[in-house]
């Protein structure tokens, strides 16, 4: 029995059951005697939609009604993952369509593993824009999510003799049935072409872009439905269709290409999530992409906005529009435009507008995935706004002269255009100009912000900065994905967690209670059982549920350092070798990640875990006291099974380059206990859970600012350390890798010589930290004793409690 299905609205079993037969009947088209698992999924699908449709069109007529602001969330990725267990349990199915389907002889569990895994999306900063979804439904504020309706959302990754394969994924192939396609919302998008003079608007010239190319956007809507169902929001995805579906002189003639030739541009816009941006073909499809999706959105809420207030000068009182990351930046110089050439509002107020409207969130500070655009191809993509941007750049510049006494220097710093790199249009800094907000996503990525790369921004405009450090969804993460746990929660501290997420702290108190512990060590020892099961079944290794789940799950990064988790794991199976008769304490090594295509080292770190997973776990003198797996294919489906699980959570990126991080909360909450450095939300986490309920080690962002200013120097803290100098030279000499020596000789040579994510400056204290964290485990009541701290400590980190603070600090919309 699970207890989060809600009493209040029980909605009987019986029922459900013949709905499911006529869904199964008339909207199907199948007899329950031959109807296939993909059939009973579509039935139930159907049958639980319906039930959201109802308080759909009641939320989204509210607004209407109340004159109620509207929230505009604009990313280009949502990691929805799989829909069903989301909208059953929001609304209270579970249970009863449990029961409904088992009393068919279909089991819910079985036909809901068929359910695509939406993967529109490559890791931390989708997977926030679908929790906040949930989370803005669930807290009543009126929102919408506009993103891109990608055919293929990130790659299928298998593992072929160690290498990952990127295989395209394909969740429409069987249809959406969550989707509505909607004709009445399309839109032309517009490229390239020329700007023009049109008539005076008031004592200025008008500009007029034509476009030299149109596509359509077409509206595809997801309902998103809240806690108990209170709201049910709406994610609008965009899909691109050609104006021209055929050229039929063409075809005629005989030239079949050319005929269908403007169909293939346009379905190409949004067929592949995040094209290769290495090419220049690649780059411009980004940018055509970004700008399709934005002017698609904009149009779209304007429209409604206009609807009901006719004017656009209350914009700002009516409308938040989020930018999520630099992708939806343009969104700054598309709305400047809309505002000065269609509704001839001046400039001034027109910045005012777009400003009052438009907030921006920065997710890191990586200087590569910081996007700028070649100043040509904006120019030959969209020239109005290039001229737009060039007009708020030299405001800015002004401004800047003005208030900052600013010197060339300072100039070329804050300039939109970076002049250094052949010419390119900084969108972050875009974003930030336009935007009366700009947040971080963690207390200490939002310092870093204001001293790194927003800092001269920061200057000329102090208060525009703030925190909102990330969150994520409970109800997903805890109540979903851990049955058990939540079971034993609400048995424990009572039903009322389920609303107020808050009272997890109750669970505290039982931290010390032997029967209580016992408890949480069972359930998650059952979900172990799973994760095994899983485990075996795709690598083909066994793994003990009594061992340590050690478990580090995130994109391949070399900042995550998953090289340095592999080389302290090399370090222990030379210890296990050397010693056999210590008291080791028994681990799985737990990876999963995909690495992006074009990362050659992130890949070459994939083939390392594999191939050091060989090795130890065929080697019999290690006697299974440690395993290593790396699991393919991680997408939030594989988390949900793999987060009960774990025991140990590793977030061990280097000091000041992980944001945030989500992941670290989402362990933490099931009970996982963290081995992390001081690094994005890990400081905050660490606050929370307490200094004991936590294993923090390595250089501070700081004293990894001081290491490099300094000059780090690998190959000294390599030779003075016998075990590092082993592992290393292990993997030089082909321990792991006896068909090809050479495998690694470029990430050898790259740990010895430049390490710049400082792995070997944090090897030694990351190996104390470890032996740390196996002391702890020897004392089973110690352990689950900060399990369960970590479990009660965590609500903070609900999606709810961040996007409460965006409604009040950045939105002004209330909250219920
Ligand atoms: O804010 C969500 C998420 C953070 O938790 C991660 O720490 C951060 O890396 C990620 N950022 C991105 C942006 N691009 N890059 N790299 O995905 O955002």
């Amino acid at each position: 029995m699970n207890a989060i299905d809600p009493q209040p609205r029980r909605v009987d079993a019986e029922s459900l059951k013949a709905a499911i037969v006529d869904k199964l009947a008339y909207a199907v088209g199948k007899d329950s005697i031959v109807a296939e698992p993909h059939d009973w999924l579509a039935a139930t699908i159907l049958v639980v939609r319906d039930r959201a449709i109802d308080r759909w069109m009641e939320s989204t007529r509210g607004p209407y009604r109340t004159g109620a602001k509207r929230v505009y969330y604009l990313s280009v990725e949502f990691l929805i993952g799989r829909l069903l267990r989301d909208a059953m349990s929001n609304l209270g199915l579970v249970e009863p369509i449990a029961e409904a389907l088992n009393s068919l002889g279909v089991d819910l569990d079985a036909i809901e593993a068929l359910e695509p895994d939406a993967a529109l999306g490559n890791g931390g900063l989708g997977r926030l824009a679908a929790c906040f979804m949930e989370s803005m439904a669930s807290v009543g504020i009126p929102a919408y999510g506009y993103g891109i309706r990608y055919v293929h959302g990130l790659f299928h990754q298998e593992i072929k003799d160690g290498n990952q394969i990127e295989l395209p994924e394909d969740w429409l192939s069987d249809g959406n049935l969550w989707e509505f396609e909607r004709r009445e919302a399309a839109y032309d998008i517009g490229f390239g072409g020329t700007v023009e003079s049109d008539g005076m608007a008031g004592d200025t010239v008008r500009q007029r872009w034509q476009p030299q190319e149109k596509v359509l956007a077409i509206a595809y809507d997801t309902p998103i439905v809240g806690w108990r169902g209170a709201r049910v929001n709406t994610l609008r995805l965009w899909s691109a269709r050609a104006v021209n579906q055929i050229h039929l002189d063409d075809f005629n003639r005989g030239d079949h290409v050319a005929a269908l030739a403007d169909l293939t541009r346009a379905d190409t816009i949004t067929r592949v999530l995040y094209p290769a941006d290495s090419t220049v073909a690649g780059q411009e499809l980004r940018l055509r992409q970004e700008y399709f999706f934005v002017s698609a959105s904009l149009q779209d809420l304007l429209r409604r906005h206009l609807k009901q207030f006719g004017t656009v000068e209350n914009l700002p009182d009516k409308v938040a529009i989020q930018l999520n990351d630099t992708h939806p930046s343009v969104a700054v110089a598309e709305l400047m435009r809309v505002l000065v050439d269609l509704h001839d509002i001046p400039w001034e107020k027109a910045w005012a507008i777009t400003r009052g409207t438009i907030s921006y969130t920065n997710h890191t500070l990586l200087p590569e995935a910081l996007e700028s655009w070649p100043v040509g191809l904006m120019e030959r993509l969209l020239p109005r706004h290039m001229q737009i941007i060039y007009e708020i750049n030299a405001r800015l510049l002004q401004s800047a002269r003005k208030s900052l006494d600013a010197d060339a220097d300072l100039l070329a710093s804050l300039s939109l255009i970076d002049e250094h790199h052949g010419r390119r249009v900084r969108m972050g800094q875009l974003a930030f100009v336009g935007s009366h907000k700009v947040n971080g996503v963690s207390a200490l990525h939002t310092e870093l912000m204001k001293e790194t790369v927003f800092r001269d921004l920061h200057r000329l405009y102090p208060e525009r900065i703030e925190n909102k450090t990330n969150g994520i969804a409970l109800r997903r993460w805890l109540m979903q994905a851990n049955p058990g746990l939540i079971d034993l929660l609400v048995e424990a501290i009572g039903p009322a967690v389920l609303d107020d997420v808050d009272r997890l702290v109750e669970a505290g108190a039982l931290a010390e209670d032997a029967a209580f512990q016992e408890r949480f060590a069972a359930i998650k020892r059952a979900n172990k059982m799973q994760l095994a099961e899983v485990i075996r079944s795709t690598v083909g290794v066994s793994v003990d549920p009594d061992a340590m789940f050690d478990v580090q799950i995130k994109r391949i990064h070399e900042y995550k350092r998953q090289l340095l988790n592999i080389l302290e794991t090399i370090a222990v199976y030379n210890q296990i070798r050397m010693h056999p008769e210590r008291d080791w304490a028994p681990r799985v090594k737990i990876f999963a990640g995909k690495a992006a295509a074009s990362y050659w080292t992130a890949k070459q770190i994939i083939r390392l875990i594999n191939d050091v997973a060989r090795v130890i776990n065929n080697d019999p003198a290690v006697r299974g006291l440690l395993k290593v797996v790396f699991l393919p294919n991680y997408n939030v489906s594989l988390a949900e099974t793999i987060v009960p699980a774990a025991d140990l959570s590793e977030q061990i990126s280097t000091a000041g380059m992980e944001a945030s991080g989500t992941g670290n909360m989402k362990l933490a909450l099931n009970g996982a206990i963290t081995i992390g450095t001081l690094d994005g939300a890990n400081v905050e986490i660490s606050e929370r859970v307490g200094p004991d309920n936590i294993v923090i080690f390595g250089l501070t962002a700081d004293e990894v600012a001081a290491q490099r200013r300094a000059g780090h120097n690998p190959r000294a803290i390599i030779g003075a350390d016998d075990r590092l100098r082993t592992v290393i030279e292990a993997i030089a000499d082909g321990v792991f890798s006896p068909d090809d020596r050479n495998r690694y000789r470029d990430l050898v040579d790259n740990l010895m010589t430049t390490d710049g994510f400082l792995v070997t400056a944090d090897f030694d204290a990351y190996c104390r930290a470890q032996r740390e964290v196996d002391a702890i485990w020897r004392e089973p009541a110690s352990w689950q004793a900060k399990a369960i701290r970590n479990t009660a400590n965590m609500a903070w980190f609900s999606a709810d409690r961040t996007i409460r603070q965006y409604a009040r600090d950045i939105w002004d919309v209330p909250v219920g």
